[in-house]
């Protein structure tokens, strides 16, 4: 079993945070399966997490599975009386394959449909730890590249306007998309900024060399692995000057896929990054990156053992365990709050020593030199 770092972690006493039954579903007769990987911002003193709420028809139906899918046939009109189409997949269907919660696939693996939908919902804390979710969706899926639901949103403040990318799925695939907004309470959809499959994009806060930047974990099929890219753009909305950045390592806890988490946090010595990471058996950790404060490509540290791993109850248990995995945090002085979802249904905070972190990180980076002296003399 995989340990962690030594760096003492402070789960909020009050975790989970927020759950399922504090978030009013979209419609009367659905049901909020999981509220988690929400993007964080601290806004005129109150920290605002876009949530990802996913929900899905109250399963009233013993001999078929209901499935939600955004409506994206016929008028505005019909699609505003009736936005949802819900299909509906008998549970004794030989050709299909229940077993995994979040999807439906078929026995070759291939997924078929999503088991629910996701849009964006705020909620409001003064201290950061009691939350207000607002009792409505903020922002709904919309078009036949979200039909499948929006999801994990990261938000990064640049200049005075804040952006939020997020997951845009559908049959297509897995696309990331742009938001902006000036507030996190009113948003402007900017497009679709990579194809799929891509996702876990975050946006650095400032322009590094001139150029925006972005951390993106493109899925490869075939050839390649879900590993660590970046690119660079002028206007945040073309993307270019694509470059590996960072990939999986065999037999640590971040062997199968790897994926940006928080927004990058600026430091005097790099670009903090806290990344999830996941081994073959989907076991989610979290896990820390120090990058060049020029060339964010460039890995400066990288631990070695998973930063957080699931240990409390709310994140080995719930409706795919042993997940945490975050997509934002608070900087408060020394003190990183990393708000982050648990097992894909509840949103929980931890709290660690931006200090501690670093010293960590510099024992890596000393570890790997001496390591690299030694294979060089
Ligand atoms: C995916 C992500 C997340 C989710 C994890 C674990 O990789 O997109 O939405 O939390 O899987 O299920």
């Amino acid at each position: 079993m995989t340990t962690e770092q030594s760096i003492k972690l402070v789960r909020a006493a009050a975790n989970p945070l927020i759950a399922p039954k504090d978030v009013t579903p979209s419609y009367p007769d659905w049901e909020v399966l999981g509220v988690f990987n929400a993007g964080v911002h601290q806004v005129q003193g109150e920290t605002v997490m876009l949530l990802r709420v996913a929900e899905r028809p109250q399963q009233t139906d013993p001999q078929h599975v209901l499935i939600p899918v955004l409506n994206t046939e016929g008028t505005a009109e019909e699609r505003q009386a009736q936005p949802m189409t819900i299909v509906a997949l008998d549970r004794e269907d030989a050709a299909l394959d229940f077993s995994d919660p979040r999807v439906v696939s078929d026995q070759e693996g291939n997924t078929l449909y999503l088991t629910s939908i996701s849009h964006l919902r705020v909620a409001r804390s003064r201290d950061g730890i009691q939350f207000e979710v607002d009792p409505s969706p903020t922002v709904l899926p919309e078009g036949r590249m979200e039909a499948w639901g929006i999801e994990d949103p990261r938000v990064t403040l640049i200049e005075d306007k804040y952006y939020i990318t997020y997951s845009a799925v559908s049959e297509k695939g897995v696309a990331v998309g742009l938001m902006s907004s000036p507030d996190l309470q009113t948003y402007k959809r900017e497009g679709l900024i990579l194809a799929p499959t891509n996702k876990d994009v975050a946006i650095f806060p400032e322009k590094i060399g001139g150029k925006y930047w972005m951390l993106h974990r493109p899925v490869p099929e075939g050839l390649g692995s879900p590993e660590m890219w970046v690119a660079a753009s002028p206007d945040l909305i073309h993307w270019g000057d694509h470059r590996f950045q960072m990939g999986l390592r065999t037999g640590l806890w971040d062997s199968a896929r790897i994926g940006a988490g928080c927004v990058p946090i600026k430091t005097e010595e790099g670009w903090l990054i806290l990344y999830h990471g996941a081994d073959d058996q989907h076991n989610y950790a979290m896990g820390a990156a120090l990058l060049d404060l020029e060339q964010p490509d460039r890995v400066l540290a990288r631990m070695e053992q998973p930063l957080m791993v699931p240990e409390a109850e709310y994140e080995t248990s719930g409706f795919f365990a042993n997940v945490v995995f975050a997509c934002g945090a608070v900087v408060k002085g020394d003190e990183i709050i990393m708000y982050y979802g648990a097992s894909d249904d509840t949103m929980a905070a931890v709290s660690f020593s931006l200090k501690e972190v670093m010293e960590q990180l510099h024992q890596t980076r000393q570890k790997g030199l001496d390591e690299s002296d030694a294979t060089d003399s």
